[in-house]
């Protein structure tokens, strides 16, 4: 295949012989594309997916299509957001090394990246879904996210070059709209695509669509993803675009990438957890995952902590960029005011993240992408129990979240939300 012949969509039938001259894909998993073994196994709501295995190895086929898999064709899509996606992955690479699949080979003509097949990892959320501790995956996000965050923002970067490299992410225009509708706004009305468990929640919803100091709280966090352009996002960091084993952990996806604000990863990924937490009474045989449940909690306080820790190192040691320059602050031997502002952007992040976080909490419940934590719960009262639960918490987190001062304090709200009967 080469970059010039039209696009066409891989299938199963068809990937061998398209791909047998691919010269990246025969190093990785040998040259007899006849003996290829193909799966597609694409279940996220875009692209396909497929694994291919050689004699000598095996790699990921990824590409996009011209429109929105979960919906169909009457949903267009453009296939550069696959230019973004690999663009994405270069640069996440280069900033936190070792945290995202290897790339091999990249077309954009046919919106196809090839990269290395991560096995055993399954997706994280399944893992959660089956009750499995992970013990390494609060370390790996929390460096993964305060890596690229703070290297691919003007606290670091040339200035110059940021700026090329955001005009670049600009034209992610289309994965930002979706956000924009399906995170931001669809929730919080009739939209025509929404869905939710009804007639089980119908009353909530409503609740929470009249509630007008939510609906001020999520537009105001959409306005902040819109207009504030800090650093290069992972844009869609959620438990189904991080792979794992019980040793190792790797980020996947990144096609939603362009400049916004560095707490909406990390509100979108403990969102997750928290999730994940509320899903759990959904999934557990005889009140075994209580254990699972306080293993959670701790992965969202030791994920913070770990982020905190490694921003505040970065900030101390590569704080090269445009802003809070050291000759305005150690240069002049004043090291607390350099830890004044330090402590000033981590609080900015603290607040904004709960708020990012209250409202993917809702649009997985109430909109048109709903997640397998709670989807698979086949008991539709216990569903629409546990969700309940955690669309109270979300909207708690989203509208109060100025006047939350620690994670302890969200971690206990959730384990008492987690606690009442009357839900
Ligand atoms: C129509 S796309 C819906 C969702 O799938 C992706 O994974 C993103 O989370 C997006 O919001
Ligand atoms: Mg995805």
């Amino acid at each position: 295949m080469t970059g010039k012949l039209p696009f066409e969509a891989l299938s199963v039938e068809t990937l061998a012989t398209r791909l047998s001259t691919n010269e990246a894909l025969c190093a990785k998993i040998g040259k007899d594309a006849s003996a290829w073994k193909v799966r597609e196994v694409g279940d996220g709501n875009l692209n396909l997916v497929f694994i291919v295995e050689g004699a000598s190895g095996g790699a990921i086929v990824k590409q996009a299509l011209p429109y929105v898999r979960l919906v169909g064709d009457s949903w267009p899509l453009p296939l550069k957001r696959s230019f973004f996606e690999y663009h994405a992955l270069t640069r996440q690479e280069a900033r936190a090394p070792g945290s995202v699949p290897a790339i091999y080979y990249f077309d954009e003509v046919q919106a196809l990246i090839i990269m290395e097949y991560l096995s055993p990892h399954i997706i994280l959320r399944r893992a959660l879904i089956e009750g499995r501790q992970l013990p390494n995956i609060a370390r790996d996000i929390g460096l993964f996210m305060a890596r690229t965050l703070f290297r691919g923002s003007d606290l670091s970067m040339v200035t110059k070059e940021r700026k090329a490299d955001l005009a670049l992410f600009a034209d992610n225009v289309e994965l930002c709209d979706i956000t924009e509708n399906l995170v931001f706004s669809d929730p919080y009305f009739d939209a025509k695509m929404n869905r939710h468990t009804s007639p089980q929640l119908d009353g909530l919803v409503a609740e929470l669509r009249a509630d007008r100091d939510l609906k001020v709280e999520a537009q105001r966090l959409k306005h902040l993803f819109t207009a504030n352009a800090e650093t290069l996002l992972h844009g869609d960091l959620h438990s189904g675009s991080i792979m794992v084993t019980d040793q190792e952990t790797r980020m996947i996806d990144p096609e939603f990438a362009f400049y916004g604000p560095m707490a909406f990863d990390v509100g979108m990924l403990l969102a997750n957890f928290w999730m994940s937490f509320f899903s759990q009474r959904g999934h557990e045989q005889k009140g075994m995952r209580d254990a699972m449940r306080a293993y959670l909690l701790d992965v969202v306080v030791e994920t913070w902590a770990v982020f905190r820790t490694e921003f505040s190192h970065l900030w101390r040691t590569e704080r090269t960029g445009m802003l809070y320059q050291k000759s305005l602050f150690e240069d002049q031997g004043d090291r607390l005011g350099a830890e004044q502002a330090l402590d000033h952007v981590l609080h900015q992040i603290w607040t904004d993240l709960l708020g990012f976080a209250g409202i993917e909490v809702h649009r997985r419940i109430l909109g048109l992408a709903h997640n397998a934590d709670f989807e698979t719960i086949a008991d539709e009262d216990l569903r629409a129990s546990c969700e309940a639960k955690a669309l109270k918490f979300g909207r708690h987190i989203a509208v109060n979240r100025r006047q939350i001062h620690s994670i302890d304090e969200v971690n206990n709200l959730a384990a008492l939300i987690e606690q009442e009967n009357s839900i």
